[in-house]
């Protein structure tokens, strides 16, 4: 499974000295991620700035933009030893350098400042940037989490994760992958075994089973009664939400319907429109699925089996908003071979029956 990128799974390929090199002469580097970043943006971060700090001695701040909403994330950033900034209102001095991890230049999901580039840019998702535009670009779409490619670097660099850093790595694996059960390849398997060991499992049982607020169970609450199967395709477009990644969790949630082979989940954050999309399908081109409904009204992208998108609904009505909403939604269900006009509701009204 891994493999085809140039020393991918063979920790000593020599990459680190490469990584190293492209923020040699500058006494500064922000590790940014994408907004509203996941378990595996974040301990990614993490990894990436302690790397460059203890390797390279360098001063390192992580950057965050837009929210950290879901219950189990806001507890994975509860155990890191490490002070998240964020992005709005920094200012990223001209000589410093920037390192992206687990998004790129152009993936429309970031907040990487206009006119600057990234020094580093380490990844899993497919390719958008133009290497040339990067001193190091080391991106392995092949890999189920980032995390799993920096546990890599940390081995050639002999730098031993203490428990914190560890269980967050650990824990962004799992999650991203759904337990190594959604494309995880051999690294990713590696990386865990690698991990467990030096992880606090105490942390990660509070990290999985954080508490959540009373908003959670009003929008689950909501995503159940708007939920609608078109086929094998559960949907659910839903209003506003109580913080972006609610689609995803939504959309995972669903993906446990026993028949169900796509699920999709929309809803509103602020001025964006957020899809999130998810099957159990290999090589079922969800990214491309996604880029392709969504075309040129907004950014996507994802993986084969994962995918994002969202709209800018800057000055819209909100009825404009949801004719909005409901004709990408229907583009995403031809595109994913329903019809959008043939569905009956997942949970039916009681009333109705
Ligand atoms: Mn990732």
């Amino acid at each position: 499974m891994s493999g085809s990128a140039p020393g991918a799974g063979r920790p000593g390929g020599g990459r680190l000295s490469a990584l190293l090199e492209a923020v040699a002469g500058v006494d500064e580097v922000f590790v940014l991620t994408h907004d509203n970043p996941d378990p595996d943006a974040l301990a990614s971060a993490a990894a990436l700035a302690i790397l460059v700090r203890h390797v390279a001695g360098l001063t390192v701040h992580v950057a965050l933009g837009g929210i950290v909403g879901r219950a189990e994330n806001r507890a994975l950033i509860a155990e890191m030893e490490l002070v998240f900034e964020r992005i709005d209102g920094l200012d990223i001095p001209t000589e410093a350098g920037i390192a992206m991890v687990d998004t790129q230049p152009h993936a429309g999901n970031n907040s990487l400042p206009a006119g600057r580039s990234a020094a580093i840019v380490i990844d899993h998702h497919p390719v958008r940037t133009d290497r040339a535009e990067t001193s190091f670009a080391d991106i392995r779409p092949h890999y189920g989490a980032s995390a799993s490619i920096l546990v890599e670097y940390l081995q050639e660099a002999e730098l031993e994760p203490g428990p914190w850093l560890a269980t967050a790595l650990f824990y962004a694996i799992q999650s991203e992958t759904l337990d190594l059960g959604r494309e995880a390849s051999e690294a990713d398997v590696a990386a865990s075994t690698y991990l467990y060991p030096r992880s606090d499992p105490q942390a990660i049982s509070r990290i999985r089973h954080a508490r959540v607020p009373a908003s959670y169970f009003r929008s689950m609450h909501e995503a159940l009664a708007l939920a609608r199967r078109y086929g094998s395709v559960v949907a659910v477009a839903m209003g506003r939400l109580p913080y972006p990644d609610m689609v995803a969790e939504v959309a995972d949630i669903f993906l446990q319907l026993e028949d169900a082979t796509w699920t999709v989940a929309s809803g509103r954050y602020r001025d964006r429109l957020l899809f999130s999309l998810r099957t159990f399908e290999p090589g079922a081109h969800a990214g491309q699925r996604i880029r392709g409904a969504i075309g040129d009204r907004g950014a996507a992208g994802g993986h084969g089996s994962l995918a994002g998108g969202q709209l800018d609904l800057r000055g819209m009505s909100d009825e404009e908003v949801d004719g909005l909403q409901a004709a990408v939604m229907a583009d995403l269900l031809r595109a994913l071979g329903e019809d959008p006009d043939a569905s009956d509701p997942l949970v039916p009204d009681p009333d109705d029956a």
